[in-house]
């Protein structure tokens, strides 16, 4: 890459986190925290935000950005339970960003919200170095995607607080070890936390639940 262009994506990365910062105050000053949910395409991100929803929505109030390069078809998944839910088509960007957050905060009922999650677009590499403003940064991966996929993309784990290894229900049928998963997530990130899900396992499920509550009254 010559000069210019490292320069370019320097001031485009430097523009996001002013944007991202401003979010974060915004979020704080009405006590909302928002988890930035990222993953690969198809590992369960809409699927587990709908069990936080299903499990949670008598205890916080929630809201949803759900993020995508076309299509409404999460959107319309997360508008199935009565919170507000906010579309974020991308066009072709791979990623969200923080200006688009930003636009969709201005649409949202603050005032009405303890929990914010934001569905990212399926990709482990463009979200990684686009903060939000968000408090707590997840990345979800499934064994389907074969269990070298962490080791594959070190640095969205590096920047993440909690891994998720989803859908273990079937890592024998596609010969994954999802122990290995968890074990190279802990080694790219020390500090980060990790999990293995299934929707099908309701003790799993409690895990996810159970980090998504101790995230909120901690940040209270
Ligand atoms: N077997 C199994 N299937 C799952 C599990 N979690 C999600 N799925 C299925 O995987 C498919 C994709 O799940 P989604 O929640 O839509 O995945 P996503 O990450 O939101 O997908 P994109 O938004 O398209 O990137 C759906 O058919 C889900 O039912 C799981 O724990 N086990
Ligand atoms: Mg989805």
């Amino acid at each position: 890459m010559c000069e210019i262009e490292v320069e370019v994506v320097h001031d485009v990365l430097k523009a996001n986190e002013e944007i991202a910062l401003r979010n974060n105050r915004l979020l704080n000053d009405f006590g909302i925290i928002a988890f930035n949910i990222m993953g690969a395409i198809g590992s369960g991100k809409t699927t587990l935000i709908e069990l936080a929803i299903e499990r949670l929505s008598e205890k916080y109030r929630i809201g949803v950005i759900a993020g995508d390069i076309v299509a409404d078809i999460d959107a319309d998944r997360f508008k199935r339970y009565d919170v507000p839910v906010i579309a974020m088509n991308t066009g072709k960007e791979c990623h969200l960003d923080a200006h688009l957050i930003e636009n969709s905060l201005d649409q949202l009922p603050l005032d009405d919200l303890d929990i914010l999650f934001i569905e990212n677009v399926g990709n482990l590499i463009c979200p990684t170095d686009y903060l939000l403003g968000e408090f707590k940064r997840v990345v979800i991966v499934s064994v389907s995607e074969g269990d070298d996929i962490v080791i594959k993309h070190p640095m969205i784990f590096k920047t993440c607080d909690l891994a998720i290894v989803n859908k273990v229900d079937i890592s024998e049928a596609v010969g994954a070890d999802a122990d290995k998963m968890v074990s190279d997530a802990l080694r790219m990130n020390p500090s980060i936390k990790a999990i293995k899900t299934s929707k099908n396992i309701g003790e799993s499920i409690d895990r996810w639940i159970e980090y998504i509550e101790e995230s909120t009254d901690v940040h209270r």
